[in-house]
């Protein structure tokens, strides 16, 4: 990472420059991970639209290939938008993708490999009965939003089903179709689910976590032993969330537990940026990946300046957890084999107002993974019933506003003045007899340069802090800090774009500005080592 570059990532997944949005197409093949992306070869804004191609052995080190999908026919000339891909059996690989036609209609098309022997997978030959779905005068399907299929599953009934983001005027979609033979695709009487008055579902993922255990499974199991997630990225407000139940595969009803994907303020994978995830199965390691794409916080103006926009997050392995009422997330541990230089000290006490450097570590390419106890939960202050939106109490009450239990955490990408930072900190409140953790990254200050959109970010972390630790674990890479809270539960990516905190010149602290004093149980720290992206 340059000087004349600061923002650029060390481990994080990026191309050499342009725009890129969405991970398409996952898999594993021949112990081979693929990963595809939305492309703008041609420059650092959205548009031109192809899928570009690399592969890695460990989902950290990533190959670049050729762009594997490009417009070449009339059902995706004017862009190859986003696609999953479905290991048919026999184990071979078979993508569904949008393409953009000549009447600028979203449609649905096939590809598959030319050659199965080579493991890159590097040449992709579309169907010539594409488009497969398409919208017609009698299916009232909406030409303008009908895209990004999933991965496909099987049915008892030998038949594949998939499912297409739509809206019709303010209602989500996520429309299913059914197939035979993978080319021949009829549209079912009813979609998998809907929902008023939210807008586009884009980039739906649909697949089954195991009640217990973290392992994955295959996208086509089903069983009283798996619930389902069925996950949309809301174009309204640009949020990844999701909802858990129960599906009939011989009904095609998926049923919400709790809910459904009804309001904005629904579960989400990620707090902070993070959009058009998707998931896959590794049948290698018996796991289910999440992988997300990372937006920038910075202006077209400065992204233009800088050659290329977005990044994605490290990928994450995703399980149900023992509550059954969220997802879990965690960094996969690959990455671990980028630390260097370990930091580790335990039961340290932070007194109120302190701020202590966690030195001897590259601060701004780093792995820190930190735990904190609270002794006197009782003085912990109280949440007022009107303090519902997580981020909007992290706005108000940001890392200099002081409390009792809290703000305590991180100051990441920090100038040595202090001037510039990241705070990820939490807030401990009470309301009745129980504990409410707030957990915060607050970006307010984190560049000098006013053009970047520093909003703070916020959720509620659900922890029983009468018994557990209160763990926090970010990843620190230029630009982005990527947040796991208690374990996983809640996540939360910031982008920000330091001016002084830049290199080698970023420094690391713990803080606490509350006014009681919190013990940090443990700590670990890593720098990281610059992994080979393409
Ligand atoms: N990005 C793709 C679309 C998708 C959107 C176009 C989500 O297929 O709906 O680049 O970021």
């Amino acid at each position: 990472v340059s000087a004349k570059q600061p923002y650029r990532t060390g481990y994080h997944f990026q191309p050499p420059k342009n725009w890129i949005n969405d991970p398409n197409g996952i898999m594993v093949y021949k112990g081979v991970y693929h990963l595809f992306y939305q492309y703008n070869p041609k420059g650092a804004v959205w548009g031109n639209i192809v899928w570009a191609h690399s592969t890695s052995k460990d989902l950290v080190n990533w190959t670049p290939h050729e762009a594997a999908i490009y417009p070449s026919q009339p059902s995706d000339i004017n862009g190859c938008w986003s696609g999953s891909a479905t290991i048919l059996p026999g184990g071979k690989p078979a993508i569904l993708y949008t393409g953009i036609d000549p009447l600028n209609r979203q449609v649905q098309n096939l590809a598959i490999p030319k050659n199965l022997s080579d493991p890159y997978l590097r040449e992709w030959i579309k169907s010539a009965k594409n488009p497969l779905m398409q919208p017609t005068a009698q299916n009232h399907i909406n030409a303008s939003s009908f895209r990004d299929p999933t991965t496909a599953w099987l049915g008892p009934d030998k038949q594949w089903r998939v499912i297409v983001g739509s809206k019709v005027n303010r209602q989500g979609l996520a429309i299913l179709f059914k197939s035979k033979d993978f080319v021949n695709w009829v549209q079912s009487k009813t979609p998998l689910d809907s929902a008023k008055n939210i807008g586009m579902w884009e980039c739906p993922d649909f697949f089954p976590v195991l009640v217990k255990g973290r392992n994955g499974v295959d996208t086509s199991i089903n069983g009283p032993y798996v619930k389902h997630v069925l996950k949309v990225s809301l174009d309204d407000t640009r949020h990844d969330i999701y909802t858990i139940g129960s599906y009939d595969n011989v009904k095609d009803v998926y049923t919400p537990d709790k809910g459904s994907i009804e309001s904005y303020s629904s579960v989400r994978y990620d707090y902070g940026k993070y959009y058009a995830s998707k998931t896959f199965f590794d049948n290698v390691k018996n796991r289910r990946i999440l992988m997300g794409w990372i937006n920038e916080s910075s202006s077209v103006a400065d992204d233009i300046k800088k050659g290329w926009s977005g990044v994605h997050a490290i990928p994450r392995k995703i399980w149900l957890d023992g509550s059954g009422k969220q997802l879990v997330q965690w960094p996969v541990p690959e990455i671990q084999k980028l630390r260097a230089n370990h930091v580790s000290f335990a039961n340290k006490t932070l007194r109120g107002g302190s701020v202590i450097e966690i030195s001897n570590v590259n601060a701004a390419q780093a792995d820190v993974d930190v735990s904190f106890e609270i002794a006197d939960l009782e003085k912990a202050e109280v949440l007022k019933p009107s303090w519902t939106n997580a981020q909007l109490l992290c706005s108000r009450k940001g890392a200099l506003v002081k409390g009792r239990l809290g703000p305590f955490g991180l100051l990441v990408l920090a100038s040595d003045d202090l001037k510039e930072n990241t705070a990820v900190f939490f807030r401990i409140f009470k309301r009745q007899n129980k504990h409410v953790v707030l957990i915060c990254s607050d970006q307010s200050r984190s560049s000098l340069n006013q053009d970047n959109d520093k909003t703070p970010y916020g959720a509620f972390l659900d922890v029983d802090i009468q018994h557990q630790k209160l763990s926090l674990r970010s990843l620190i890479d230029h630009s982005i800090v990527e947040s796991f809270c208690g374990g996983g539960k809640v996540c939360i990516t910031s982008r920000v774009y330091p001016t002084l905190a830049i290199n080698k010149a970023a420094h690391l602290y713990a803080f606490n500005n509350g006014t009681q004093a919190i013990k940090i149980s443990k700590l670990n720290a890593w720098s990281m080592k610059t992994a080979k992206i393409n």
